[in-house]
């Protein structure tokens, strides 16, 4: 073995040890490191396996598309309904092919679960051609409501004029479910805490389900001002890490922190646009645009006027300003506490919890962001007082088990403990459960400020 090829396993062996966290490649064998097991070759026999000129010089597949066809190493994985993913791969043509030739990924989604019925869509990428080299096709893209599982597909294109028929290489091949209040993107929800004052200092709860991993981690740098509140935890970089969004209380001005688990990448990012006054506070985060996905999106609710704003996002950049209809809540009682796809068609929804009666709802939004319904959830509340809704986020335990549907995150304002209400897409509660620990040691020396 090779002294750099040692180092790179050595590398990498460190980074598996070091951190539970980097993203979670749904795909099996995305490497191709030893064979092509785990795809399937479109037409038969049109894909081999090269061991040696990947990436890194390491195995690629090849495939081999006769002129005028299009050939494609497939495989198929279970969908969320809803979610949001990363594809990508990096692809390659032999510099001879025809500079109509072209190769890269697409996925299509099904509502069968194993790909072979219920066809909905197909998305593309960039299509790489002979002229890139290494070049990574990516998409990141929301699985329509209904979707249950999802192919993605390495295809190559020759071109139609006669030759001696393409042959492009594929490497690194990766699906990865970006999921809100992920920070460390292992697809497991992690819970923010704040210290009360005079502390302040915020930590992150990772979480495997409603179980913590290990103790809580303090933020770096640890966030300590008491006027910088915490407004949500989404994915705003494209990294499919969740960052986080702060906000001025005075000013009302919002900034995002590009994170990398708990450690924040680079300076804090300001948002573009300064809230019309300090009244606006942003209350929950989601993605409101069908169409365009990426960034993830704000919404903002005026503590005074109780009006509602949800900012298109691209980063730190408002796009524009949409408002729901209705655009806001009947009385000040109820707070709107969290944004998610509770019923998993793909657009996301709002969950208010009125603060004098304890009771829950769910607005179910269409495209438009118009309410198609509103709805207690079942049951509709905790049946004390003192319980009150803290976040909204999936604390399922992973695809094919529960991980998919919206849950909604409680914490008792007597004895600080935490529950989950996991929820099946109709509005009920399928379990709670508390979470392991039930409560941070001196339970109420803290508040639960996100993902919501
Ligand atoms: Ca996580
Ligand atoms: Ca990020
Ligand atoms: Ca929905």
């Amino acid at each position: 073995m090779s002294a750099q090829r040692s180092a790179l396993i050595l590398a990498c062996a460190l980074a598996l040890a070091s951190t539970r966290a980097w993203a979670t490649n749904l795909l099996s064998n995305g490497g191709f490191t030893g064979s092509l097991s785990g795809w399937t070759a479109q037409p038969a026999g049109s894909a081999f396996h090269d061991a040696t000129t990947g990436l890194h010089g390491l195995g690629a597949a090849r495939t081999v598309a006769g002129a005028g066809q299009t050939v494609q190493l497939t495989q198929c994985v279970t969908a969320v309904p809803g979610g949001m993913y990363d594809a990508q791969a990096y692809c390659r043509l032999s510099a001879a092919q025809d500079s109509a030739t072209r190769c890269g990924i697409h996925v299509e989604w099904y509502a069968g679960n194993s790909c072979d019925s219920g066809f909905i869509v197909r998305r593309w990428s960039n299509q790489v051609t002979p002229a890139d080299g290494w070049e990574r096709a990516s998409l990141r893209v929301r699985a329509p409501g209904g979707a249950h599982s999802v192919r993605l597909a390495l295809w190559n294109s020759a071109s139609s004029t006669p030759n001696s028929g393409s042959n492009a290489h594929h490497d690194l091949a990766s699906l990865d479910l970006v999921l809100k209040g992920d920070l460390d993107n292992d697809d497991a929800t992690d819970v923010v805490l704040r210290r009360t004052p005079p502390s302040n200092g915020h930590y992150v709860w990772f979480m495997d389900g409603t179980t913590r991993i290990g103790s809580e981690v303090a933020l770096t740098p640890l966030q300590t001002d008491p006027f910088l509140v915490l407004g949500g935890v989404d994915e705003f970089t494209g990294d499919g890490r969740s960052d986080l969004v702060f906000q001025q209380t005075f000013s009302g001005a919002i900034e995002i922190w590009a994170m990398q688990g708990a450690k924040r990448l680079g300076e804090p990012q300001p948002v573009n646009v300064l809230p019309a006054s300090n009244q606006w506070r942003v209350t929950a985060t989601g993605h409101f645009n069908d169409d365009v996905t990426g960034s993830a999106d704000l919404v903002l609710r005026n503590l005074t006027t109780q009006k509602l704003e949800v900012w298109m996002m691209d980063g730190p950049q408002r796009l524009s300003v949409k408002v729901p209809t209705p655009d806001q809540a009947t009385d000040g009682n109820w707070r709107l506490v969290g944004a998610a796809d509770f019923d998993q068609d793909a657009h996301t929804d709002f969950l208010w919890y009125n603060a004098s009666t304890g009771k829950v709802v769910i607005w179910l939004l269409d495209a438009a962001l118009v309410r198609t319904s509103g709805q207690f959830t079942n049951p509709d509340s905790a049946g004390d007082a003192s319980w009150i809704v803290v976040g909204a986020g999936d604390y399922g335990v992973g695809v094919g088990g529960s991980l998919g549907t919206a849950d909604i995150l409680w914490r008792n304002s007597v004895s600080g403990k935490l529950v989950v209400w996991h929820m099946d897409t109709a509005g009920n509660r399928t379990a709670g459960l508390f979470t392991t620990p039930d409560a941070p040691v001196n339970p109420l020396d803290w508040n639960v400020v996100g993902p919501r």
